[in-house]
């Protein structure tokens, strides 16, 4: 564990943010030579689908053709750590399994096979809006963690997440959905309060599944890729509630 005291080691200052605030970011939280090589191996995952005809099991697609190249953009790549040792080592890397533990207060914390494991693309000009939602919403189960690893720079221009500080602490008002219904007004009220988190490459952030987040469509010409990763405490499966499983895997 020596290489926890370079990059982005586990600081209790930012464990107390994550308590009270329900995320936290962790800046180049692996180094950069890593980071390059896995923007290198998504880049490739996406140029391998690009050749592939539509539609590909494990992956969604933006709703319009892209006018560029005459098909969907892509939007979404699932299972991703079985597409490439590269993911794998994101999510299953020491320093980001001891912030997982160190925010879910647990040590036999594990990562969620069938709960996101996924690279979510906002491509260029044809990104979509991703309504306000908490993961726990479709989840059904508020125990879980998320950890997203920006491989592009994520602004408020193309799209970034946008959270609700805090609102992991008020129930999920809207269980059961995969959205927060904004026509109520005491839904409406909760958003109010938002906060962009914009990201470099090489950035991560983990949330709370409760966390009320959100982003804008991109019709900048700067997709916007990153991974993201869910953990579960040992707990977690007791309580689940989804009717697919929750599938977890040992870190
Ligand atoms: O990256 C986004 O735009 C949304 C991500 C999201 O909703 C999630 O990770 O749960």
């Amino acid at each position: 564990l020596d290489d926890l005291r370079s990059c982005g080691a586990v600081d209790q200052e930012r464990v107390d943010y994550f308590i009270r605030q329900g995320y936290v970011l962790v800046p180049s939280i692996l180094d950069a030579p890593f980071a390059a090589h896995v923007i290198e191996r998504a880049t490739a995952a996406l140029k391998l689908m690009a050749g592939l005809p539509e539609p590909q099991a494990g992956v969604d697609y933006e709703r319009d053709i892209d006018r560029a190249t005459g098909r969907h953009a892509l939007r979404r790549l699932s299972s991703v750590i079985e597409r490439d040792a590269a993911f794998r080592a994101v999510a299953t890397h020491p320093i980001v399994c001891e912030w997982a533990r160190a925010l879910l207060g647990d040590r036999s914390a594990e990562l969620c096979l069938n709960r996101h494991n996924m690279m979510i693309v906002k491509p260029a000009y044809y990104g979509s809006e991703n309504v306000w939602h908490a993961d726990a919403g479709s989840w059904l189960n508020d125990r879980l963690i998320s950890f997203m690893y920006l491989l592009d720079p994520a602004t408020t221009v193309n799209g970034c997440l946008e959270v609700v500080p805090g609102s992991h602490r008020g129930g999920i008002p809207h269980e059961g959905k995969g959205f927060l219904d904004l026509t109520i007004p005491d839904n409406e009220r909760w958003v109010q309060g938002s906060v962009p988190v914009e990201m470099q490459p090489g950035d991560g952030l983990f949330f709370h599944a409760c966390l009320l987040h959100y982003s804008a469509a991109n019709r900048s010409p700067q997709s916007r890729r990153n991974l993201v990763f869910a953990y579960a405490p040992s707990d977690a499966e007791a309580i689940d509630r989804h009717p697919r499983p929750l599938e977890t895997m040992t870190l």
